[in-house]
């Protein structure tokens, strides 16, 4: 069959889900084609390709992006009278299920999709319905049984050739990405990460699941020597290290003299310890990301939960600078509940850390985190808010500033980072610049800022060719700025 994986854009930072299961439609015996709703025209390649299955991998911010496209599907499959199955997965039907009746799809997976796509696929190849499927939620079957793949070993290496033919320039990009493991146990409120937790635990299903040391190295050989020419790793695990344990040990041990190649990876501050960052500098860790979140202490354990006191993220980005080990990690401005003070106290502390990349967002509220639940029961945020079509940096959602604190808020993001550099005698300016109404200079200024910190630590990725590097920073912009709301950072883990 011909399966197309339709995602919302393409660039250096690959979308593994989709990868991972074109590996495993191309080991069914299928053609695969993989789209990006930002560079592709959806009409062109349904005629061309003329797909029998239409493969949505959606994260929430982009919802209205797939709906849009799925009109389009639609009205070819109308035209053409062709048999199509219409299936989304990835973590908006995940999290979001009544996406199946929003958008009226054939189908929707919820959670792991590797075994479900091989299941749904065969079933519709035979002319059956897709009914009972672990995973897989049809309008007829809306509760699936679920399933988690527990031996992540036994998965295909995500199929790097569909993403290099749909963007053939992204090969000149140094960056290739891994995961070495799936699951995060921590209960930060603004992830989702807890919501999946809370569906999938339970029935002896492990949520925390990891790769051989084998494996995982043998996918990067893989993609060293067929993807020339890869500068720089970028492991996406959600907490890369939580212990360093015998996984962590043998790899440290193990990767410089099989791969050796700089990466960078996420640790959640609190896991950072004297061995894990020794462990990460001698495997050449150059680059490791540890979310600061919060600078005011109160608001990072009670409202974010994330049960770590100023000293240990103190601790934890001293160790890891000890270990000649760079640093970077976001804070979330306009936190429910907080003030404005708050706001610039928690710019003060993370200016106090010294990451070499830090940056800044205001707080996105998601349906279904428990810090958007939160923001409604104490009444700084309308129940029925709408998350679509909003963008990283625009004011803060919540309902108790004035407008003076939301350009305060965005002129901290845009700025923060700036005079983190600055020395302390500029901070009384900082202030002054941040009551203004000057937003529109910050924002350039602020955004050029930041590619020049990026490439501090992402050193040598960028392409050489100036078009292709041109390109590929408009493509990483405009995933950026397609973020429905304020940069809520809730991916970033750690
Ligand atoms: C790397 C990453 C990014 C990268 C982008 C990667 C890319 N090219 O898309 C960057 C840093 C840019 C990023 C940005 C953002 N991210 Co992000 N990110 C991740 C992260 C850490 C890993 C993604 C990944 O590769 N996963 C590995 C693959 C194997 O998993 P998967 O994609 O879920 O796919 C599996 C299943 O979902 C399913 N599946 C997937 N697609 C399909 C399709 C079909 C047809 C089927 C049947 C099944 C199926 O099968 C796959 C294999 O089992 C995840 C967390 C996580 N652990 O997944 C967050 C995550 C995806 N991000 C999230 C968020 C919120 C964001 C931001 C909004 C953050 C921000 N404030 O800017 C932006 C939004 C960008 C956007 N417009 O979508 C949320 C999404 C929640 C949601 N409801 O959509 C996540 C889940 C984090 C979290 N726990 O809250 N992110
Ligand atoms: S924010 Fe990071 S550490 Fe917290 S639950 Fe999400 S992935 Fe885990």
């Amino acid at each position: 069959m011909k399966v197309l994986f339709v995602v919302s854009n393409l660039f250096f930072s690959e979308p593994l889900g989709a990868l991972q299961l074109s590996a495993v439609c191309k080991k069914r015996g299928d053609t695969v084609r993989l789209i990006s709703l930002r560079q592709h025209s959806v009409n062109l390649v349904l005629r061309e390709f003329e797909p029998d299955v239409v493969a949505y991998s959606a994260t929430s911010p982009d919802e209205y992006l797939f709906q849009e496209a799925d009109e389009i599907v639609m009205r070819w499959k109308e035209q053409t009278g062709k048999r199509v199955l219409r299936i989304m997965g990835g973590p908006h039907p995940t999290f979001f299920p009544e996406v199946l009746d929003k958008m009226s799809l054939d189908a929707i997976c919820i959670g792991d999709g590797d075994f479900a796509i091989h299941h749904a696929l065969n079933a519709f190849e035979a002319g059956k319905d897709l009914d009972g499927i672990p995973n897989i939620a049809t309008p007829s079957h809306r509760n699936p049984s679920k399933e988690i793949v527990s031996d992540l070993d036994s998965l295909p290496f995500a199929d790097r050739d569909v993403f290099y033919e749909a963007a053939p320039d992204l090969i000149k990009v140094g960056i290739r990405g891994f995961m070495s493991r799936r699951g995060c146990p921590h209960k930060c409120t603004y992830c989702f990460n807890h919501a999946y937790n809370r569906m999938f635990k339970g029935d002896g299903r492990k949520i925390m699941r990891r790769r051989s040391v084998d494996s995982f190295l043998e996918e990067i050989k893989c993609v060293v020597r067929d993807y020339p020419k890869v500068k720089f790793l970028r492991f996406a695990d959600d907490v890369f290290a939580i212990f360093a344990d015998e996984w962590l040990l043998e790899f440290a041990e193990r990767y410089p003299k099989e791969v050796g190649i700089p990466f960078y990876c996420y640790v959640r501050p609190n896991n950072m310890s004297d061995d894990i960052a020794r462990l990460l500098a001698k495997a050449g860790c150059l680059h490791v990301g540890m979310a600061v979140e919060s600078g005011v202490e109160k608001i990072r354990n009670d409202v974010m939960k994330r049960n770590m006191s100023d000293d240990v993220l103190r601790r934890a980005f001293d160790q890891a600078h000890r270990h000649g080990i760079l640093t970077s990690g976001n804070t979330i401005i306009a936190t429910p509940g907080s003030t404005i003070e708050d706001d610039y106290n928690s710019f003060l502390f993370t200016r106090s850390l010294r990451l070499t990349f830090p940056s800044f967002g205001i707080f996105m509220p998601f349906p279904k985190t428990e810090l958007t639940d939160y923001a409604i029961s104490i009444g700084v945020l309308e129940p029925d808010f709408n998350y679509r079509n909003l963008r990283p940096s625009l004011p803060s959602a919540m309902n108790n500033y004035t407008d003076s604190d939301r350009r305060f808020q965005q002129n901290l993001v845009f700025l923060g980072a700036i005079f983190c550099f600055l020395p302390d005698f500029m901070l009384p300016i900082l202030k002054l610049l941040l009551r203004t109404r000057l937003t529109f200079l910050f924002k350039p200024l602020g955004t050029a800022f930041t590619t020049w910190r990026m490439s501090k630590v992402f050193p040598n990725a960028y392409p050489t060719d100036p078009v292709v590097f041109f390109k590929s920073l408009v493509n990483a912009f405009r995933h950026f700025a397609a973020t429905p709301t304020k940069q809520v950072n809730i991916n970033r883990s750690a």
